[in-house]
């Protein structure tokens, strides 16, 4: 969508307005808002009508982004093009002048909150969820009230509302407490906010938080070292040897990484173990930085994920797969785990609630035929991608690589270029075995992309080190705990200064 940012830079005013809605003066009316709301699906728990005819001439509630100030005796109150689900606050109508003597009090109340908050997508979320405690139709109300704020079609709006609500169902959460970062979250993938600073900075946190353990093992180390080091010299770097090990960046790898630091402490000429730090934090970013990759494919895209068993494979597509349902693919995920029943029942609990097609055979089917059945059917009917399952376990090492590659065989067969992702997913708290399991399937099943599960979990995190320097394999995403929102992308800038606490 990308008009959030696009609002930004107009409420900054770096840049012209494209569009007159934008500017749109009080008291004109910009006519796509009444096409907007001509569009409007109803609302099937609304009293009234979903559009509300009887104010052809209400502000729209992009008024919200006028670029000039709004006297006081004369707010700009927006009134969505969607009717309220539910009867107006009865308190809130005090005498008005004509033009918003009949808006509900709280659509003036949060215009004018929002009017002044600063621009930021969790400032503004404080204001509509302000004094809302559940997911009840005050919430649906005020979160559809700011989409029109925001211009955003109505029809995205009711489409995202209606997403949330049913998994909100599912995941039985009813309390704002419980969903309101997940809420964030989605907000931020609907309207392409991901790499907008007030969201980076709230999903650093989040990493931040999520490598508490490893930084406990590497941070207060290397903080140690450097207080306890007026200069470095060899003692210096044993020690930082010894800690690197002790946190599972692995032998091999602190040798490299070791080496590549002394070459960088001895250019920049100086020996103070002040300096010490950015040149590591620089290091680990170049490790870390990544040859860019085409990302092109032909539709629909396929996505074979791989791994040994219990690292967090099926939870992961199911991350996945959420991602790019809220993006507004249309997804498909095949079980081709068919080694245990359980396996295909976990993941079609999961295809319900993230709301994604499911494919699956009976139990020990030949889930090459699987994949190849599933990604026939994502070409008919029209998915954007398909997340095909495999099994982590198998009789014996040999059965599963050769399971895998005649999967990959067929889908190639069937489909020009599939896989065109296969994601080797590895836990980051089995440490030095991930280098081993990343190097068989690697040999295997030629990998594209790492992701690393429950980082939350473990003191291990150097691992993501050892990975990134061994194999040159991208790392994708990062898992940091078990629910939906925790599969981060991967940002090496990021993980590094989480890494060194800074
Ligand atoms: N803390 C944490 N737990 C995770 C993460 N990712 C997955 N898990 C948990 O790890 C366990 C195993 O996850 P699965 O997705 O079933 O793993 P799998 O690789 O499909 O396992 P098999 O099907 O047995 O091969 C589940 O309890 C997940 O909730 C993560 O990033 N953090
Ligand atoms: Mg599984």
């Amino acid at each position: 969508m990308g008009f959030f940012s696009k609002i930004k830079r107009l409420w900054s005013g770096t840049e012209e307005p494209a569009e007159a809605p934008l500017t749109e003066t009080p008291a004109s009316k910009p006519e796509h808002a009444a096409e907007q709301g001509s569009e409007l699906p109803s609302e099937p728990d609304a009293a009234g009508p979903a559009v509300a005819p009887e104010e052809p001439e209400a502000e729209p509630a992009q008024s919200v982004q006028a670029e000039q100030p709004v006297p006081p005796e004369q707010p700009v109150h927006a009134e969505p093009v969607h009717a309220p689900a539910t009867p107006e606050p009865a308190a809130a109508q005090p005498a008005r002048p004509a033009a918003d003597a009949d808006k509900p009090q709280w659509q003036r109340d949060l215009t004018l909150a929002l009017r002044s908050a600063e621009p930021r997508l969790s400032v503004w979320l404080e204001h509509v969820l302000k004094d809302v405690q559940k997911a009840d139709d005050t919430l649906w109300e005020r979160l559809r009230f700011f989409f029109s704020a925001l211009d955003a079609p109505a029809d995205e709006a009711d489409k995202f509302i209606g997403n949330f609500a049913s998994w909100l169902d599912s995941m039985e959460y009813e309390y704002v407490n419980d969903f309101r970062s997940e809420l964030q979250y989605r907000l931020a993938l609907a309207l392409e906010l991901e790499d907008e600073e007030d969201e980076r900075s709230r999903l650093f946190l989040k990493l931040s938080e999520g490598l508490s353990k490893t930084k406990e093992q590497i941070t207060k180390q290397i903080d140690g070292l450097l207080s306890s080091h007026s200069t470095i010299n060899e003692k210096f770097w044993e020690e930082l040897e010894e800690i690197l090990i002790m946190a599972d960046v692995g032998f091999e790898p602190t040798m490299k990484l070791v080496n590549r630091l002394r070459e960088r402490v001895r250019k920049s000429g100086s020996d103070d173990p002040e300096q010490f730090k950015t040149l590591m934090r620089e290091e680990l970013e170049d490790i870390f930085k990544m040859p860019p990759r085409i990302k092109a494919v032909n539709l629909p895209e396929v996505v074979l994920m791989v791994g040994v068993n219990g690292v967090g494979k099926t939870t992961t597509i199911a991350k996945l797969a959420y991602r790019a349902q809220v993006q507004g693919k249309k997804v498909l995920i095949a079980a081709g785990d068919t080694f245990r029943a359980a396996a295909i029942e976990q993941l079609q609990v999961w295809a319900t609630r993230v709301g994604a097609g499911f494919y699956a055979k009976a139990p020990n089917s030949d889930p090459a035929a699987v994949a190849y059945e599933a990604v026939e059917l994502a070409v008919k009917e029209g998915y954007d991608i398909l997340f095909v399952d495999t099994a982590g376990r198998l009789q014996t090492k040999v059965d599963l690589m050769a399971e895998l590659q005649k999967i990959r065989n067929v889908l190639g067969k069937k489909h020009e270029g599939a896989p065109h992702r296969t994601i080797l997913t590895i836990d980051a708290t089995t440490g030095q075995n991930a280098l081993s399991q990343t190097k068989i399937f690697n040999e295997a099943c030629k990998l594209d992309e790492i992701i690393l599960t429950k980082l939350d979990g473990t003191a291990k995190g150097g691992i993501v080190v050892a990975v990134a320097m061994e194999f040159g394999i991208p790392i994708s995403y990062i898992g940091l705990g078990e629910k939906m929102e925790d599969l981060r992308p991967f940002n090496g800038t990021d993980f590094a200064s989480a890494l060194l606490g800074s």
